[in-house]
């Protein structure tokens, strides 16, 4: 029988994969079944090797581990461990780029400077001066400073939590001794921490969580952001096609997957450039189609096509059309290259410390750059002859998507309604209730949740009561997937208000149709932007973000990057939703602190809830409370 799966596309694919005997996330979610209960509910240590040791939630086994460690340490030692995955991620990737940019800077990297605005806004911000500095020079001062966030040891705040952080939670943090001050110190602090025989006091755990969102969200995503859009230019609204049918039969496609940009753009610069060799062998020319966030990252910038999310990664090597998948970083299912076997198609993996066995190994330095991505792509054009005769299967679904709603991008359309008071039109339409609120819908597709389109269905129920929805991350492709980027998801799915809103909107940027409701801000270290946004619209109302009609919702919780992300909301002072729920629940500690507790210390709050229209409820009960509140 042909296993449940959650949209078209990806059955016809799925299907296919049934019918040639290859095994899928799906079969192997399946053959998983049941999943252990003590890891679900957080309360297994391995931390030492008198364990493992499991805790069990109903009293009846053990109450403590071997060494007394009780089931509120170790579910906090757990979840302060999934953070410091997360933030290492991401703390990883901003490195990495900030890297680049001053190889680049050397003249030893072959990248240069895109937006000269959003190096000079991030260098005054910084506080560089600039008297008679050439670029160059006020670009390395800037690189310098973010490398100063992971090696400082004088104990002063980060200078990206001081570029970046909003006033009044930088004053709350600083009263809560927040304040972290070099990335790595924190992330080797949180480890160090929760080895054996350290930190066992719950309360203290969970503030390390918080230190840790923030290093997450100023050292991680802001940062990486900043230094994105200097790089390769800050992201205009756009429209691009989406699904797993921009793949193209006569083309040779290339798939980019991953997170890095500094990888992508070289190879789509390169796709252009080879794109008369690929017509040599018979192709009519490069397909270059992006995955998960590095398709995000692409489709930002430069158009480029979002062929699927996270759980289409795998997917859409069935269709056989793939020549190659190029790869560097993160959220990387090892089963591709198994897959991929079963065709002729190409895995590339890219970085020193991801290579997967079966894939072909390339070491991409940004200071080879160009003959690298060269020879990927000479790569992809060979597999493509071999491609001549086989079977593809491409599905037929593809939408269009309105992408690249950069803070600068919004505030540009709301300019054209009032130039010296951007935010006061939004503003207005939130006290008049035309906009009702606001929710970000950040983070990945669960292989658990996806079949009962968790992501569509509260996404939806929020829209027809006048809730703005902006997205990132793989959330970004199933709501572009489900029409919901497209403007023509305004008169089908909004409330009154945010119709009138988003045809105003779209009058204002100069089309003839209306903004869609859904705004897609990027990829999952775009999530900066949005806490941007908040911030930007908290400081114009002269309240605390907390305050705000908004909250934040990952509805298909899978990485730990989302858990720290989420961290770093709840620093925030966000409602953040998520589903399913995060491993706390076996600690009667954690779960109080981090869904009643913490409101009355950042204003955050976490809130798990695996029914859509519930947790669409949940939120606007949120939202009604907060503009309570607001006396609005
Ligand atoms: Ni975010 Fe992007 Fe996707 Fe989830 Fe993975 S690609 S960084 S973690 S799965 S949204
Ligand atoms: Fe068990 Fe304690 Fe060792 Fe964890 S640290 S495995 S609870 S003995």
């Amino acid at each position: 029988m042909a296993m449940k799966t959650f949209d078209r596309s990806t059955q016809v694919l799925i299907d296919r994969a049934e019918v040639l005997g290859i095994e899928t996330g799906i079969h192997r979610l399946e053959s998983q079944q049941p999943q252990c209960g003590f890891g679900q509910l957080g309360t297994c240590c391995r931390m030492c090797y008198m364990g493992p040791c499991r805790i069990d939630p109903f009293g009846e086994g053990a109450t403590k581990g071997v060494c007394g460690a009780t089931a509120d340490t170790i579910v906090c030692r757990n979840l302060l461990r999934e953070e410091v995955g997360g933030a290492s991620s991401h703390v990883g990737h901003a490195r990495h780029v900030v890297l680049a940019f001053k190889k680049m800077l050397e003249g030893k990297a072959p990248y240069s400077i895109s937006d000269r605005n959003k190096l000079v806004e991030v260098a005054s911000g910084l506080g560089i001066k600039f008297d008679g500095k050439s670029d160059k020079e006020i670009a390395t001062e800037v690189a310098d400073k973010a490398l100063e966030d992971l090696s400082r040891q004088d104990g002063e705040p980060m200078n990206w939590l001081k570029l970046r952080a909003p006033k009044r939670e930088f004053e709350m943090w600083g009263n809560l001794g927040l304040l972290v001050s070099n990335a790595h110190n924190e992330i080797e602090e949180a480890m160090h921490r929760t080895s054996m025989g350290n930190d066992a006091d719950p309360i203290n755990l969970l503030l390390s969580c918080l230190r840790i969102g923030l290093v997450d969200g100023y050292a991680g995503l802001s940062m990486a952001t900043d230094f994105q859009d200097i790089m390769f230019g800050t992201p205009q609204v756009r429209t691009v096609e989406v699904n797993l049918g921009v793949l193209e039969k006569d083309k040779v496609n290339i798939a980019l997957h991953g997170h890095s940009p500094v990888l992508s753009e070289k190879i789509l610069e390169w796709a252009s450039k080879l794109e008369d060799e690929a017509k040599k062998t018979g192709a009519q020319g490069i397909n270059v189609v992006g995955v998960c966030c590095t398709g995000n990252e692409l489709t930002m910038r430069r158009g480029v096509p979002m062929a699927g999310h996270n759980l289409q990664s795998e997917i859409i090597l069935l269709t056989g059309a793939v020549d190659a998948m190029i790869v560097d970083m993160q959220c990387i299912w090892p089963s591709v290259t198994k897959i991929a076997e079963c065709f002729h198609t190409k895995i590339v993996t890219t970085e020193p410390f991801v290579k997967i066995p079966g894939a072909t190994h390339v070491s991409f330095e940004p200071e080879h750059a160009d003959e690298e991505a060269k020879k990927i792509v000479r790569m992809a054009i060979d597999a493509f002859k071999e491609r001549k005769g086989e079977d593809v299967v491409i599905p037929k679904e593809k939408s269009v998507a309105f992408v690249g709603f950069s803070v600068e991008a919004i505030l540009d359309v709301l300019k054209k309604i009032d130039s010296s008071d951007p935010l006061k039109p939004v503003i207005d339409n939130i006290v008049s209730g035309n906009i009702y609120g606001a929710v970000g819908f950040v983070g990945c597709p669960s292989i658990k949740l996806r079949d009962t389109a968790m992501t569509e269905k509260m996404a939806k129920e929020l829209l027809k009561n006048n809730v703005l929805i902006v997205t990132t991350g793989c959330t970004a492709h199933i709501c572009a997937q489900a029409e919901l980027m497209d403007s023509t998801a305004t008169d089908k799915y909004c409330g009154e208000g945010l119709k009138a809103v988003l045809h105003a909107l779209g009058k204002a940027a100069g089309l003839d149709v209306p903004l869609p409701p859904v705004w897609h801000m990027g990829s999952c270290v775009d999530n900066a932007r949005i806490a941007t946004l908040l911030g930007a619209l908290a400081n114009r109302l002269g309240v605390k973000i907390s305050q705000l009609p908004v909250a934040g919702s990952a509805p298909e919780l899978v990485q730990e990057k989302a858990i720290s992300i989420g961290t770093w909301f709840l620093a925030l002072g966000l409602l953040v939703h998520i589903a399913p729920s995060p491993r706390i629940l076996g600690s009667p500690v954690a779960t109080k602190v981090l869904t009643q507790d913490l409101e009355g210390i950042t204003g955050g709050r976490a809130y798990v809830e695996l029914d859509p229209e519930k947790a669409a409820a949940g939120i606007l009960a949120h939202i009604a409370q907060k503009r309570k509140a607001l006396g609005i």
